[in-house]
């Protein structure tokens, strides 16, 4: 008889850690996310996607970064740039955020020899934005905010001298966990 038992709790178990694996699969931008059109971009229009597991987005072709993150396991994170090279000059970044919880867009030159994703990350779980041309940290508007929320979509414009540039989102612990990628300018 407790052998029975035992088996029933062992079944209810594993379909409850199935269910769960269901639900994760279909979670994706929550349906009161505002989506937002943006106005003509001024520049070269490089279109960005910012992505974490939450959005149901995750894959392969976020770049290098590592499969966990800091403090809590913020997972994996993404920064996917629809250019890797622009023309040097007036650029516009729109940044849509794909992922299950808010993210922000900064851009940061890149030091020769350096590659992305080398900055080191502070006690806060950031890293250093000095040196920061300009960033879109706002929902459904231009410039900085309080970050841009699950669905919805920010931007800057930015003015880049020939060179390289890393983007990330400086969001406690999303650089450490893959939130960079490099856009060049020629
Ligand atoms: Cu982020």
């Amino acid at each position: 008889m407790a052998g029975a038992v035992a088996a029933t709790l062992v079944l209810a178990a594993a379909s409850a850690v199935a269910f769960a694996a269901m639900s994760g699969s279909f979670r994706g931008p929550a349906p009161t996310a505002p989506r937002c059109g943006t106005p003509p971009l001024a520049g070269t229009v490089v279109n960005v996607t910012l992505a974490d597991r939450g959005g149901g987005m995750m894959s392969g072709r976020y770049g290098p970064g590592p499969m966990m993150g800091g403090p809590g396991g913020m997972g994996m994170m993404g920064v996917l740039a629809s250019a890797g090279v622009v023309a040097a000059g007036t650029v516009s970044l729109r940044a849509l955020n794909e992922g299950g919880r808010p993210h922000e867009l900064m851009v940061l030159p890149l030091p020769a020899g350096q590659m992305v994703g080398q900055r080191p990350v502070g006690g806060d779980g950031r890293i250093d934005e000095a040196g920061s041309l300009g960033e879109a940290s706002r929902s459904c508007g231009a410039g900085s905010g309080a970050g841009i929320t699950t669905g919805s979509t920010g931007w800057t414009t930015v003015t880049l001298s020939p060179g390289r540039y890393e983007l990330v989102c400086n969001l406690p612990y999303h650089y450490a966990a893959g939130m960079y990628t490099e856009l060049d300018t020629r």
